[in-house]
């Protein structure tokens, strides 16, 4: 930009004056009057009242079928951010008594709405989908919202509201939807003490001490939250998980909190501790096969239904990281997962079994052992159960190619599990929007025999007619006010609901969307916003982990470089066993002469993987050893190339200090300084992964760093030495 647009911009920016106060805790759903009156008065004439029946005294199926808390819900979102937009009380009533009525309606609680709206929308809309329809009535009009069902509404709701906030017009208003995804779910690794394994924002917002009695009305905000980008489902505590969740009192303190989740159409899931007949009933063995094991989980999951009617099902970590499970019976994965599934079935439940497992005895690339563990127990789940696959091969790696067990289990759902909250991304300090990750895998094409097998097609079932489909995304939420400890990473939660709903939305569009809800409208404030979030996962890519370079993170918190680390007791906890840098190069060889990971793959997408003069720089370490004088295509070498990547990662990063700086008086002045604080501690947290592995990997390619690097601001030793200590999200959640 030159000067004068620079000082231009800066100009126009301070005329805007200092935004209003903002915490951060009303996430994206704000609901401040719009300020342009224009485009207020033309919303306003298009939406003149709330029209909500009065629910038929009986018949069948009542108004909707999920009761009238979730119609009182969506009444109560639309008033109160209907009224806080538009800076006018937007009337509730129960009839449409003029032009622009918002009329709200199910076929069962409404029948006059079938009128307004087609069998064909709404069979479009199924069971959680709605139909938002401008209708023309002579000279007048109605605005239309109709649903199947309760949940529905209250989505809609939601969805509306979002056209007002992101200033869309509405006056062509004409909006059919339906989640392409069944079970849309946040993972929390919540420990009963409070204590947030991989949490970056404060403690758990689950309250256990003081639950039922006290109920925090955090959790119902939590609860707007997350119905508001379609989230219909939570596992509330860590998948390493505590038998203790399973005894009496804490499934009244669970029910406690399902009440507060239920008219949001959120659906509570339990993690298993699979020694828990053991360690709660002094059984004594939890052999899936043994009757006695399987009577306690029947009669445990009964007293679970009765506190819980709509209880979702349980999510099990089983034989991984020194959890129990079936294995320790000799038994396979599926045994376990069928004897659960089992137990639920009566009450329409369901099992949601992890498929992140390693084994310390077993010497493979811990890159193959999940396909080489769960291929051959496809076909042999029960139908209620799903196997929760990670994105990647490894673990929540900046950047990892697809899970090869996406292309490999045709006759089991399989769920895709994100990680929301930043463990290998910076964590609770750094820039990183993960959506456009998200996308690469879910765009990813496993290229099985048979037409389009993208991974979105294979986790959403329509590639393999599943009955059953689901997406997980680990939170990154805790009680810091703004929920998510850095302001921006709310973005990331609401990206993971946007693509659960909608996988084919765009990145783009997610942070645009979120962008004017969060902050504003201003093409200002909208335009370099959104580019920062969109540059920002490439940029941690490039001064962290690039080329494919994946696990050379420090030990234990995982936070800042630890490349030479070498001491862990396990060979595949230590980054030398990823990178495997030697006198001759850097890579993890995955093809035919090394691990041969890349058979996992359908021939499709190994083949270009498999040449290293076809295989994309993004990957080329993932799968090559390649040496430090290998002409790129760039035409500059490894070592060189190498470099650049992490000078090029900070020197994005300092772009955006730049362009938030001008932000200053065009957004509030709390949530300016806090980030501006964090992108200090980013560009900072930057040069030393550069500083750290670039001096780190010298020392085997013995090469000086090319021009255009920076020299390091310490040597080595420094950094090798560095102890990091009281990071948050680790040895507190143990
Ligand atoms: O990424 C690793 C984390 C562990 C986590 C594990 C898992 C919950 O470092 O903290 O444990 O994955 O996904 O089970």
């Amino acid at each position: 930009m030159s000067r004068s647009k620079f000082f231009l911009l800066v100009g126009t920016l301070s005329l805007l004056g200092v935004a209003r106060a903002d915490d951060g805790y009303r996430l994206w759903l704000r609901y401040d009057k719009i300020a342009d009156e224009a485009l207020r008065q033309s919303y306003a004439a298009t939406i003149s009242e709330i029209v909500v029946p009065e629910p038929p005294a009986q018949g069948p199926g009542g108004f909707g079928d999920l009761g009238t808390a979730t119609v009182a819900a969506a009444r109560d979102e639309l008033s109160a951010g209907l009224s806080g937009l538009l800076g006018t009380t937007i009337p509730v009533v129960t009839k449409a008594s003029r032009n622009g009525a918002l009329v709200l309606g199910t076929p069962c609680s409404n029948p006059d709405l079938l009128a307004l709206v087609t069998e064909a929308d709404l069979r479009a809309a199924g069971e959680e989908g709605y139909i938002l329809r401008r209708v023309a009535i002579g000279a007048e009009h109605r605005i239309v919202l109709a649903a199947n069902r309760d949940i529905g509404l209250l989505y809609g709701a939601f969805t509306l509201l979002r056209q007002l906030e992101t200033h869309q017009p509405i006056g062509q208003l004409s909006i059919v939807t339906a989640p392409k995804i069944q079970r849309r779910m946040i993972n929390h690794w919540d420990n009963l003490a409070r204590t947030v394994e991989r949490g970056y924002a404060g403690q758990s917002i689950w309250e256990w001490f003081v639950l039922p009695d006290v109920v925090s009305p955090r959790y119902r905000d939590y609860a707007r939250a997350c119905a508001s980008i379609g989230l219909n489902g939570t596992v509330l505590t860590n998948v390493n998980a505590d038998a203790q969740l399973l005894t009496a009192p804490f499934l009244q303190k669970i029910a406690a909190i399902a009440r507060v989740l239920r008219p949001y159409g959120i659906r509570v899931y339990l993690p298993v501790r699979w020694s828990a007949p053991i360690e709660l009933d002094q059984l004594k063995t939890a052999d899936p096969l043994d009757p006695a094991v399987i009577k306690w989980w029947t009669v445990k999951v009964a007293e679970i239904y009765r506190a819980i009617p709509d209880f979702g099902g349980f999510l099990v970590k089983a034989n991984s990281e020194g959890q129990p499970g079936p294995q320790n019976y000799h038994r396979t994965h599926a045994d376990g997962a069928n004897l659960l599934a089992d137990a639920v079935a009566l009450n329409g439940g369901i099992v949601i079994w992890r498929a992140f497992v390693y084994d310390a005895a077993n010497p493979d690339d811990r890159a193959k052992q999940a396909y080489s563990e769960f291929v051959p127990l496809d076909g042999k789940f029960r139908d209620n159960v799903l196997v929760q696959v990670k994105n990647g091969p490894i673990d929540f790696m900046p950047r990892e190619p697809f899970h090869p067990l996406f292309g490999a289990m045709p006759k089991t759902p399989l769920a895709l599990e994100v990680q929301i909250t930043q463990e290998y991304l910076g964590q609770g300090t750094q820039l990183a929007f993960l959506a456009p990750m998200w996308k690469e895998v879910l765009e990813a094409d496993t290229h099985r025999p048979a037409a389009d097998t993208t991974v979105a097609r294979i986790v959403d079932g329509s590639a393999d007619l599943q009955r059953i489909s689901a997406i997980a995304g680990v939170a990154n939420i805790g009680t810091d006010r703004n929920w998510t400890g850095h302001p921006l990473a709310q973005a990331n939660w609401y990206a993971f609901g946007r693509l659960a709903w909608d996988h084919t939305l765009t990145a783009a569009q997610i942070a645009d969307e979120w962008t004017r809800q969060t902050f504003s409208n201003d093409p200002r404030v909208v335009a370099p916003l959104t580019s920062m979030l969109l540059e920002s996962r490439e940029a941690v890519v490039n001064y962290s982990m690039p080329l494919g370079l994946h696990h050379i993170m420090a030990t234990g918190h995982h936070y800042g470089p630890g490349p030479w680390v070498d001491d862990q007791k396990r060979p595949d906890w230590n980054p030398v066993y990823y990178h495997r840098a030697d006198a001759k190069g850097i890579g993890f060889d995955r093809t035919a002469t090394g691990s041969n990971a890349l058979a996992q793959y359908a021939p499709g997408a190994a083949k270009p993987w498999d040449d290293l003069a076809t295989c994309p720089d993004e990957f080329l370490l993932w799968f090559h050893h390649v040496p430090w004088d290998y002409r790129m295509r760039s035409g500059k070498s490894l070592w060189e190339e190498l470099c650049l990547h992490y000078q090029h990662g900070i020197d994005t990063v300092r772009t955006w200090q730049k362009t938030w700086g001008l932000l200053q008086n065009a957004i509030d002045a709390e949530r300016f300084a806090h980030v501006q604080g964090l992108l200090i501690r980013q560009e900072r947290d930057a040069r030393e992964w550069r500083d750290a592995c670039t001096q780190y990997f010298a020392t085997f390619s013995k090469m000086p760093l090319p021009a255009g690097v920076e020299p390091p601001e310490h040597p080595l030793e420094f950094y090798e030495k560095a102890v990091l200590r009281y990071t948050p999200g680790w040895s507190a959640g143990k």
